[in-house]
């Protein structure tokens, strides 16, 4: 559990190969910024900031790619060396906060938590699903493939980063604010029976009882659930910076919800807060919501 008498390890993975756009590289240094390490404090944390991951600017960085899988060999060295990374973390009884990035990184989170774990339930907070393969892909963005990987789905250099054989299993795996699928993402997450909160179930039954059955369904039978969080799943009004911003969202303020039903339930063993991108944000907005949205899922109340 994400509790005080643990210690919290922060970890930065500043990679934007696997999106679409230049900038998410900048994400760590910008949640830092906004007092992530004080904030945790205050808190009563014993928090370590490992630094950033060492991510390679790739040759010929901005021409066209020749493959549908965009910086595959990059990725999968730095979200390898991620694994290990995490893996050790939770060694030292501390838990993993990993700051992104393009979320290609949550591969190699969930194949180091794994490690230790038996079982793993997923929270994947996403306007995305994520669960393209290099066949269905239409854009070769990795970000794009990651819970797939994470599934057991896809390249055999995406599925074998840090261990090998699926990391999760589709009936512990929740995707929450899905508004923008791809053809092959539909078949794909109805064919594996992927829980899925769109934005209109989201709309139907409101935030706190999606969030009850996403718990639910990720922790039942798990020894520990991830929060695989990408900012892009809230609204672009309250979270601007992100690659592809994608409107009617979730709001800050339903999101702050999110956060704080999950540090009630106790059960987020791990997380990772991805797609922040600076360089399209109005003065740093979009890592101050992660800050606050992190505060909130380890423990902050209002009163
Ligand atoms: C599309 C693809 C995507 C951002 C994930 C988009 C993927 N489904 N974009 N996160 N920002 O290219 O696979
Ligand atoms: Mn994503
Ligand atoms: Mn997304
Ligand atoms: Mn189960």
């Amino acid at each position: 559990q994400l509790r005080k008498n643990r210690g919290i390890s922060i970890l930065g993975v500043p990679m934007d190969l696997g999106a679409d756009r230049r900038g998410v590289d900048m994400g760590p240094s910008a949640i830092r910024c906004a007092g992530l390490q004080q904030r945790l404090e205050e808190l009563g944390y014993a928090v370590r900031d490992d630094g950033d991951l060492i991510v390679r600017r790739a040759k010929g960085y901005d021409s066209v790619p020749e493959s549908n899988l965009k910086y595959l060999y990059e990725i999968t060295r730095v979200t390898g060396e991620l694994a290990e990374a995490v893996a050790e973390m939770d060694v030292r009884e501390n838990s993993p906060l990993v700051l992104g990035g393009d979320h290609s990184i949550a591969i190699g989170t969930v194949s180091g938590v794994i490690r230790r774990r038996s079982s793993l339930g997923v929270i994947w907070y996403d306007a995305h699903g994520d669960v393209n393969t290099a066949e269905t892909s239409p854009s070769g963005n990795i970000h794009g493939m990651a819970l797939a990987a994470i599934l057991g789905y896809g390249h055999p250099h995406l599925t074998n980063i840090g261990g090998s054989g699926p990391r999760v299993r589709p009936e512990h795996t929740v995707i929450v604010g899905a508004r923008s699928l791809d053809p092959g993402e539909k078949r794909f997450l109805k064919e594996k029976g992927i829980a899925v909160y769109t934005m209109h179930e989201i709309d139907r039954l409101g935030i706190s009882r999606v969030m009850e059955q996403a718990i639910e369904r990720a922790s039942k039978g798990t020894d520990g659930v991830h929060l695989s969080f990408d900012l892009d799943g809230v609204d672009p009004d309250d979270a601007p910076g992100v690659g592809t911003p994608i409107p009617a969202g979730i709001s800050l303020r339903e999101s702050l919800l999110v956060a704080e039903l999950l540090a009630e339930s106790g059960v987020v063993t791990s997380a990772e807060f991805v797609e922040v991108n600076p360089a399209l944000d109005e003065r740093n907005k979009t890592a101050r919501a992660a800050v606050e949205l992190i505060a909130a899922l380890m423990g902050e109340t209002i009163l």
